[in-house]
Order: structure tokens, then C-alpha cells, then sequence
């Protein structure tokens, strides 16, 4: 088996406390901000090779899609009830007729609903498939090597990362859940240790560190590994950034202000 390692190579100085300074208090236990990017995404829902938007309603357990006029204007919006306090959405073709469709993070209702597209940029009604508690962000790749999208959620309160594996035809195999750090806030996927098959990276909130979990190729995943961040991870990002060919991770850390970047040195 290929063992990786990742080495932190860049973050910008802590913060240091002056004399007379009181260091701010910190609350023992950090939540997600209410808002947060990643809540809406831009697709051709409707086929026109024109761009439209899903856009989750944190505030009103739906998903608003607008459709693109085809010169930048959208048509209103057309709701979509889902479950409880949705965080994310990700629009893409899940069932394999080619045509986007949506997957939404329940960040409320432990669950995620899938809707699947008519074709024409409208949706079927949601099917919700429970995951862990709090899921709020969510991620899609390839993890069971089959060709079809499978879906992997980071549960902010069950301290645990949920995969949803696709059937083939945009229905998906009850959860399988792995043990994370405290309050896993974000999940990214990419091939970190370079045999073709995604795996996955996640940001412990309060924790402190970032998890790298390798795919044996099939959609289980070996133990995680752990990495020191700065102090409140809470996005984190998978992508080569030295450009040697290998996926290296970037943290933003919300308490520290700071982003720590973990190079891969994953051998070979
Ligand atoms: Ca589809
Ligand atoms: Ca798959
Ligand atoms: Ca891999
Ligand atoms: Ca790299």
C-alpha cells in the first residue's frame, strides 16, 4: 500500500499578545456561520448550455433554482421544498441521462435530498437519505470507481463523515459512516495518493487538524490520518498547488486567520 505523508510548509504567523493585552475569549465550542458560500451553485440545469443557479434556503427548508434568460437574467425562481436547514447544494448528473441534478446537505434534518432533473431544468420531488447529524458540507466524486458520482457529507455534530454510494442510476445505498475529529465543518475530494481513485480530506472545526482518509479503490476507506492546522478549520480545499502533480490540501483557519497549505509528499 502506498503510505502518504503531507508536510505543512506555509502559514502566516500566530498572533502573539502584547503586554497589558488581554487575549480574546474564545467560546470552548465554535459553530458554522449561518451563512456561508457553498449554498449555491451554477449548472445548465435546463440544458441550454447556458448556466443556472440552485441556491439552498438555509432560512427556508427549500432550494430557490433560477434559470438563466440566456443573457445573464433569470427567470423567478421556482422553489423546491427539502429537509430541515439545507447548507449546501451541488448540482450534477447523479442518475446518468446527462442531465444535472441536485444534491442538497441538510444541515437540520440529518439527512440529504436528492432531486432528480425532468431534463428541462425542472426537478422531481426530493428523496432524503439519512446521514449523519448536522451534515454541512458536501462533496461528490467517484469513490466506489464504478463511473457514477457517489456523495460524501462532513456531519458537523456527529463528528463523523457519511458516503453515500450511487446505485447507477441516481439512488443511493444507506450511509456508511466513518469517525471524524470534533465538528468536521468541511470535505474536499482528490486523489491524494495518486492510484485513481478520489479520496477524501476534512477540516475538524475544533479539533484543529484536518483528516485524510484514502479510498481502497472501492468506496471504503482506510483509517484517517490527522494533520495540525491553525486553530478553527473550517474550509478547506483539495488541488495541486506546487504544481508537481500531486493534490496538496489549503485550510482556512477561522479563529487563527490564517490558511495553512499541507504540501503532498505522498510517496511515490
Ligand atoms: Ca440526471
Ligand atoms: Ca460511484
Ligand atoms: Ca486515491
Ligand atoms: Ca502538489
Amino acid at each position: 500500500m502506498v503510505t502518504c505523508q503531507a508536510a505543512r510548509i506555509a502559514r502566516a504567523p500566530r498572533r502573539s499578545v502584547r503586554p497589558g493585552e488581554r487575549w480574546p475569549a474564545r467560546s470552548p465550542f465554535r459553530f458554522p456561520p449561518a451563512r456561508r458560500p457553498g449554498g449555491t451553485w451554477a449548472a445548465d440545469l435546463s440544458g441550454d448550455g447556458k448556466p443556472d443557479l440552485a441556491v439552498a434556503n438555509e432560512g427556508s427548508n427549500s432550494v430557490s433554482v433560477l434559470l438563466n434568460n440566456g443573457n445573464g437574467t433569470f427567470a423567478a425562481k421556482v422553489d423546491y421544498p427539502v429537509g430541515t436547514s439545507p447548507f449546501s447544494a451541488v448540482a450534477l448528473d447523479l442518475s446518468g441521462d446527462g442531465k444535472p441534478d441536485l444534491a442538497i446537505a441538510n444541515f437540520g434534518s440529518a439527512a440529504v435530498g436528492v432531486l432528480q432533473s425532468n431534463g428541462n431544468g425542472t426537478f422531481a420531488a426530493k428523496v432524503d437519505y439519512p446521514v449523519g447529524a448536522s451534515p454541512g458540507s458536501i462533496v461528490t466524486a467517484d469513490f466506489s470507481g464504478d463511473g457514477k458520482p457517489d456523495i460524501a457529507v462532513a456531519n458537523f455534530l456527529g463528528n463523523t463523515v457519511s458516503v453515500l454510494v450511487n446505485n447507477g442510476n441516481g439512488t443511493f445505498a444507506a450511509k456508511v459512516d466513518h469517525p471524524m475529529g470534533a465538528n468536521p465543518d468541511s470535505i474536499a475530494a482528490g486523489d491524494l495518493n495518486g492510484d485513481g481513485k478520489p479520496d477524501m480530506v476534512v477540516a475538524n472545526l475544533n479539533s484543529n487538524n484536518v483528516s485524510v482518509f484514502l479510498n481502497n479503490g472501492n468506496g471504503t476507506f482506510a483509517a484517517k490520518v490527522d494533520y495540525a492546522t491553525g486553530e478553527a478549520p473550517s474550509s478547506i480545499a483539495a488541488l495541486d498547488m506546487n504544481g508537481d502533480g500531486r493534490v496538496d490540501m489549503a485550510v482556512a483557519n477561522a479563529s487563527s486567520n490564517t490558511v495553512s497549505v499541507l504540501l503532498n509528499v505522498c510517496l511515490p
